[in-house]
């Protein structure tokens, strides 16, 4: 299915039908009165959550959303009919913004499953309503009040738990489609996926959506590869897998240069995203030479006072994928990736201040 994750829309509700003016005429009725209906209430729009999306391209064939107006009131104190609201479904996560403004107006998701984004014209009140005992032939009706039209600007911002970034060709998609049910394409080059993929974890009794979005390169900043275009798809996560190639074929890259480039892209992106707790995770170790790379990687991180939590993994055998779910897991519940590390450091300290 095709990912579209930005679109701009018309929407208007409808009017509200007229109050009708007309008299009842009947034989041997003399001076009937007035029988003028009421108008009947134009349709509201509303934004309602679908779980089962996860692509706004719907929106990109059918731009103008239009609810139908109310029916005019009628003689025979007949009432115009309201009509139902237009119901525009949009995938969770979901931003609704003013075009002009860029205000925004509502974040679709579980705390607003539904909203209701235009307000259907008002039905006028027929003549029947304004007889009184001294106006007993009112021979005005109320209009009926216009419906609200707006220009949106409709954001889908995924709702992923974890996020899964690195070079193009890490092996991204591979991992997801190991620990989920996601079958996205997986191919030896490049740039294979090119639109997020989403794929929900189950482990060890939670479960947990993971999103595989497409690689990112040095330079995506300025537009190399796809850019940031998708990074606003991790603005949502807890934590990312940052998935490093032991293999990492060209000039200028290796294990440590392309975790650093990486971090340095999401830093430019935005201050969150680089904030971002990280499970690193050396992938492809079923791959002869990718030992000594991972050997290589720790060892660049040797005079850091707090070394990294380095995982090691293949999607292909399955190999450390249980710890990887389970740091993954762990950060969802609100530690620190390789908090074993600082925990055991920290048991220290308290010991030495009772001594004293
Ligand atoms: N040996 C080995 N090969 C792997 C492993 N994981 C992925 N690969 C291979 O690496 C290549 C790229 O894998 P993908 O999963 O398509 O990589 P990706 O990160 O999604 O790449 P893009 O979508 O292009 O960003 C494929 O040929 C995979 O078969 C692994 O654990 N071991
Ligand atoms: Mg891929």
């Amino acid at each position: 299915m095709k990912f579209v994750d930005e679109v701009r829309i018309k929407v208007a509700s409808g009017d509200g039908g007229n109050g009708a003016v007309a008299w009842r005429r009947e034989k041997f009725i003399p001076r009937g009165g007035p029988a003028g209906g009421d108008g009947g209430w134009g349709g509201d729009v509303i934004l309602v959550v679908d779980p089962q999306m996860n692509t706004l391209l719907d929106y990109r064939y059918i731009r103008e959303h239009r609810a139908r107006s109310g029916e005019h009131g009628r003689g025979s104190d007949q009432n115009g009919l309201s009509q139902p609201a237009l119901e525009l479904r949009v995938p969770p996560g979901t931003l609704v913004k003013d075009a002009a403004t860029g205000e925004v107006l509502a974040d679709m998701g579980e705390a607003c499953p539904t909203f209701v984004i235009c307000k259907g014209g008002r039905g006028g009140l027929g003549n029947m309503n304004f007889a009184t005992s001294t106006n007993q032939a009112p021979r005005f009706a109320q209009p009926g009040t216009k419906g609200e039209e707006k220009e949106l600007q409709l954001e889908l911002k995924l709702l992923a738990d974890v996020g899964i970034v690195g070079y193009p060709n890490a092996g991204k998609s591979t991992l997801i489609s190991r620990i989920s049910r996601a079958r996205p394409k997986i191919a030896d080059y490049p740039f294979t996926t090119l639109t997020p993929n989403l794929g929900v974890v189950g482990w060890r009794g939670k479960s947990f959506v993971v999103a595989d979005v497409p690689g990112l390169i040095e330079g995506a900043h300025a537009g190399a590869g796809l850019g940031h275009q998708f990074l606003r798809h991790l603005e949502r996560t807890k934590v990312l897998v940052h998935l490093v190639d032991p293999l990492a074929p060209g000039e200028g890259r290796g294990p440590r240069a392309d975790l650093d480039a990486i971090d340095r892209e999401l830093a430019l992106y935005s201050k969150e995203l680089a904030r971002k707790p990280q499970v690193i995770a050396v992938t492809k170790m079923d791959v002869p030479e990718a030992e000594e790379k991972l050997a290589l990687l720790k060892k660049s991180f040797a005079r850091r006072k707090k070394k990294p939590l380095i995982l090691a993994i293949s999607a292909v055998t399955g190999e450390g994928i249980d710890p990887l779910l389970d740091q993954v897991a762990k950060v969802l519940r609100g530690e620190e990736p390789g908090k074993e590390r600082l925990a055991k450091k920290k048991v220290g300290k308290p010991r030495s201040r009772a001594s004293r």
